[in-house]
């Protein structure tokens, strides 16, 4: 019997950018008795089925993007003989559809990490049930993920997460609805385990695959004091204090080590966090920018982010304290006019960004957003092939709408065009090369100008393509460039590596 972990994907690029953690972590879930896990990551290779037999178990785990295909896996594993289960963040959410179509036996709803080995021991026996609930397991129980399980050479970036969960409630993420409110913050040692067991393997870029890593503000502790809420404040002290001391110990990692984090523009008002992150190695940060005007904030309840020449200041700080940003913008917010692209893309110039994403804003579910514009369609909502497009994940890929809340004033076409436009702006060579700057040599420069064209091409595929031909030559491009760039990323191994080992 064999257990297969699959991540799906309709698009397979033969080399990924960032591990999908879930497989590793479900790997190291799964108990020795069971023998090796077989990983398959579609965004490498499609699954073969005929390695699929009758009594195996496939786990496959979906969010709203690869649900489909998710299902078409789960189908025909099914057909197979193997016993099928769901979860993640979309099977969370709408579990009954991965019975109805993806020929599920069961579903996880919530965390993996403790259920998994449940599920697997009640398969076994023939006594699964149709539904688990693996809830919101605390920090010390977070599974680490088993990294030998790798294959070799594939991988760009490794991914390890060190605090679930948001304090935040922005209108269009559901990460704070499913994932909690309250940040569950991994022990420093168990994360510094599992980056020192990557770079053995001669990882040294490493995504800190983090929903916030900046969960307790300067603002939080003053208002915890200001109400003489003194358990408040000692808890908001205390994981304030484990940030600094895991930053400190990521210090001490091999020199050449590289960390990516996702983070709120709010950190920019601590410059000895900032610091600390920089002598972490934390180099880069996606920071969610949103919208460049007030209304566009409140918008997506966002109101802690600045705006205008402050928006500005608060990006540029991260930059002159050694951190690199990825900004995200959305556009399609009700407020948007045509004049916020062109305020939007000079923001995105000015502010001393390295890389840019310009997302229209997407009801995803799980969100107030999805929730609102489900409402205001209806029943009446249009439909493809029979599916309401407040489905739209269960529509083939090949007719696909994109979907977009609905704006008060321009058509989808006219933001799509717009936001194609800036990203066109964004990236174009003359801009990449001068950005190009912010590295030391002529061959990270080279290497800069790869990772920024390689980014764009990925993302037509997912986030703006206008047209199929559009997509079809992005991923060829993608597929070309993704060896090379690879190869920029990988190190040496270093299997002498002292340090706690993973476990
Ligand atoms: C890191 C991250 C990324 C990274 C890395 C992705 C990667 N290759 O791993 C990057 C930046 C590339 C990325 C990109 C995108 N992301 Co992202 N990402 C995340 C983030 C912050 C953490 C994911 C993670 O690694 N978690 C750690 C693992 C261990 O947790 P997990 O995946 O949830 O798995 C656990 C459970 O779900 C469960 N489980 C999962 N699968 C299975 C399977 C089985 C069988 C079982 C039993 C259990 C199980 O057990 C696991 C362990 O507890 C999440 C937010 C979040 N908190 O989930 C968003 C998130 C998943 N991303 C999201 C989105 C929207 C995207 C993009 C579409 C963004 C965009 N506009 O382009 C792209 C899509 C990329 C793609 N095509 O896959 C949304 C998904 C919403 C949805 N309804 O689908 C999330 C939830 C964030 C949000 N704002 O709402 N992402
Ligand atoms: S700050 Fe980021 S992770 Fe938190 S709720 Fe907002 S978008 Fe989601």
């Amino acid at each position: 019997m064999t257990i297969h972990l699959v991540n799906p994907s309709h698009l397979s690029f033969g080399v990924g950018v960032i591990t999908p953690r879930w497989l590793f972590v479900l790997g190291g879930a799964t108990p020795p008795e069971y023998g090796r896990p077989r990983i398959v990551d579609e965004t490498l290779e499609p699954l073969d089925f005929d390695t699929v037999h009758a009594g195996d178990i496939v786990g496959i785990g979906i969010h709203t993007g690869n649900a489909l295909r998710g299902y078409e896996i789960g189908t025909a594993a099914r057909a197979r003989g193997a016993t099928v289960v769901f979860g993640g963040i979309h099977a969370t959410l709408y579990p009954d559809e991965a019975d109805e179509r993806g020929g599920a036996h069961s579903v996880v709803r919530g965390d993996g990490d403790v259920v998994w080995p449940l599920v697997l021991g009640h398969a076994v026996q023939g006594t699964l049930q149709r539904r688990y609930e693996g809830g919101r397991v605390d920090a010390d129980q977070f599974v680490p993920a088993r990294w030998e399980l790798l294959p070799e050479g594939r991988y760009m970036w490794g991914s390890v997460q060190t605090v679930r969960g948001c304090p935040k409630h922005c209108s269009f993420c559901s990460v704070w609805r499913t994932d909690g409110q309250r940040p569950r913050q991994r022990a420093v040692d168990r994360v510094v385990a599992e980056i020192a067991d990557l770079r053995r393997r001669g990882f040294r870029f490493v995504a800190l695959a983090d929903d916030n890593f900046y969960p307790v503000t300067l603002t939080d502790l003053a208002m915890a004091e200001r109400q003489g809420n003194a358990a408040r404040l000692e808890q908001l002290r205390s994981l304030r204090a484990e940030r600094f001391e895991l930053m400190a110990r990521l210090a001490e990692l091999p020199p050449d080590m590289v960390f990516f984090t996702q983070i709120t523009m709010e950190a920019a008002e601590d410059e000895a966090f900032l610091d600390a992150m920089r002598r972490a190695n934390i180099k880069g940060a996606l920071v969610g920018v949103e919208a460049v005007t007030p209304e566009g904030l409140k918008d997506v309840y966002k109101g802690f982010n600045e705006v205008g020449e402050a928006l500005v200041e608060r990006l540029r700080k991260f930059r002159e304290r050694g951190v690199y940003v990825l900004g995200s913008f959305i556009f399609g917010l009700p407020s948007d006019r045509a004049a916020t692209f062109e305020a939007t893309a000079d923001v995105a110039d000015r502010a001393g960004l390295a890389f840019a994403q310009f997302v229209m804003l997407t009801p995803y579910p799980g969100t107030i957003d999805f929730e609102a514009w489900e409402k205001n369609v209806g029943t009446g909502a249009k439909q493809v092939g029979g599916i309401p497009v407040t489905r739209h994940w269960l529509i083939p890929q090949e007719n696909r709408p994109k979907v977009y809340a609905p704006h008060p004033v321009m058509t989808p076409d006219e933001i799509r065009a717009r936001t194609q436009a800036v990203w066109d702006r964004f990236y174009s060579l003359r801009r990449v090369w001068a950005r190009s700057r912010c590295t030391e040599t002529l061959r990270a420069r080279l290497a800069f100008v790869l990772i920024s064209k390689l980014y764009r091409q990925m993302y037509a595929n997912t986030g703006i393509a206008t047209d199929s031909a559009r997509v079809t030559r992005a991923n060829r491009w993608a597929r070309l460039i993704a060896k090379p760039c690879r190869r920029l990323f990988v190190a040496r191994p270093m299997p002498e590596l002292a340090g706690p080992n993973a476990g």
